[in-house]
């Protein structure tokens, strides 16, 4: 019975943003895993919440009084069972009691625990020996919104997809080789900027929406052009974080615009910039302007971050109404990956796309890149640049090569 679990721990640690956040461990007989809950900066209204309210200490107490204990002698091969049991002590469908981050932590770690106890990799663990599919990294050039403390470009993140690469090593160095190409067009362009990233390691400029896919679109034709790899534009407007009940705030340029005005807005910068992938347009409630969207532009990804919440439930809403195309999945969001797994399936059965994705408070953990792999993903939104990022797009690296010739990169077109 080495599957069984024998022990837990927990502590605080970091992410790289310095929020507080947690680290569980996962013993069984014959192998062990850790991992840490990631947190972000624009989160979705419909998310599990984060720690209990009275805070960490709260947390680490309840893990310790009734996590431990309860889980203690599942079998840890069950993943289902283990996240069911999560449930169970929490008893409420937002883990307020034990908290999201105690629960993903949990989750995450089991899966890291039976990959070291079986021999295999988590990413084998998730998506069984079906998994060989690597994701292309769609990465954070560019930032802006609450990410940029309102002084950059009012969309959140300008990103790049380079799925014309041949395999992960490429993509992940044209992602790279565009990123630098935009800090040279910034620095040429901009007397004030300084070289500044933000969390996610995407440059702050105070530029204009415009301006950032200007030179982000003249920074892509240049690497396309030299490495001979199609690299394909978006964004993440994160418009919950624009609303304010009644109007969209570009404070930026200093407007209000009406929810029409922005949809126009949202419309224009598509066709004007060839965008392909469109994140979160609108705010978390409006899935009638996400569908009316999708109707538009069918040929490109319309995103729902915030709107869906990796929750099954929401995106249920969404494929009544066929609002968006493609669901983000953060794992983080909704608790556990069985819980994420369901979104998953149930996305894939309907014709969404699924976009693995980080959070703006992340950590050295690679494990993200399994995930993904797991869940077999076309999509991973993980950043570029800054030692969380990395971590991720070199996990894809080891992932690549641990799968040998069965390897293949994921259709985006
Ligand atoms: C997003 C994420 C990650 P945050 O909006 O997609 O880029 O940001 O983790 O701050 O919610
Ligand atoms: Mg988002």
């Amino acid at each position: 019975m080495g599957t069984r679990i024998s022990k837990l721990g927990i502590r605080k640690v970091f992410t790289g943003r310095g929020d507080l956040t947690v680290e569980v461990e996962v013993y069984l007989d014959d192998g062990w895993g850790r991992a840490i809950a990631p947190a972000g900066a624009s989160r979705g209204r419909h998310e599990v919440k984060y720690f209990p309210d009275e805070g960490i200490d709260a947390a680490i107490d309840v893990f310790k009084r009734w996590v431990e204990p309860g889980l203690i002698g599942i079998d840890a091969v069950n993943q289902a069972a283990v996240d069911k049991k999560l449930e169970e002590i929490d008893g409420t469908w937002d883990f307020s009691k034990i908290g999201g981050a105690v629960a993903v932590a949990t989750s995450m770690a089991n899966v890291v625990a039976v990959a070291d106890s079986t021999g295999l990799w988590p990413y084998q663990v998730i998506g069984g020996s079906l998994a060989n599919v690597i994701p292309y990294p769609l990465g954070n050039t560019i930032g802006g919104g609450k990410h940029s403390r309102g002084l950059g470009p009012d969309y959140q993140e300008f990103l790049i997809l380079p799925y014309g690469a041949p395999d992960i090593y490429t993509a992940v160095y044209a992602n790279m080789e565009v990123h630098r190409e935009v800090g040279k067009i910034l620095a040429k362009e901009d007397p004030t900027f300084a070289g500044g990233k933000n969390d996610e390691g995407a440059w702050t400029a105070k530029i204009s929406t415009d301006k950032a896919l200007e030179v982000l679109s003249s920074a892509i034709k240049e690497v396309s052009k030299r490495l001979g790899v199609e690299i394909g534009l978006g964004i993440d407007a994160a418009s919950s974080s624009m609303w304010n009940g009644k109007a969209y705030i570009y404070a930026n340029e200093g407007k209000e615009l009406t929810p029409r005005e922005h949809f126009e807005r949202i419309k224009n910068i598509i066709e004007k910039y060839d965008l392909m992938y469109i994140e979160d347009p609108f705010h978390e409630e409006d899935f009638q302007s996400f569908a009316e969207l999708t109707a538009l532009f069918k040929d490109r990804l319309i995103v729902g971050d915030d709107l869906f919440t990796t929750n099954p439930d929401r995106l249920a809403i969404g494929i009544r109404e066929k609002a968006a195309n493609a669901v983000l999945i953060k794992v983080d969001q909704i608790g556990t990956i069985t819980r994420a797994h369901e979104t998953v399936r149930l996305a894939l059965n309907n014709g969404y796309r699924i976009v693995v994705s980080h959070r703006s408070g992340d950590t050295e953990s690679g494990l993200l890149a399994h995930i993904a792999v797991g869940f077999k993903a076309p999509i991973i939104k993980t950043g570029i640049m800054g030692g969380e990022r990395v971590a991720k797009a070199n996990e894809l690296l080891r992932i690549w090569d641990h799968l040998g010739g069965v390897a293949r990169m994921a259709k985006i077109k």
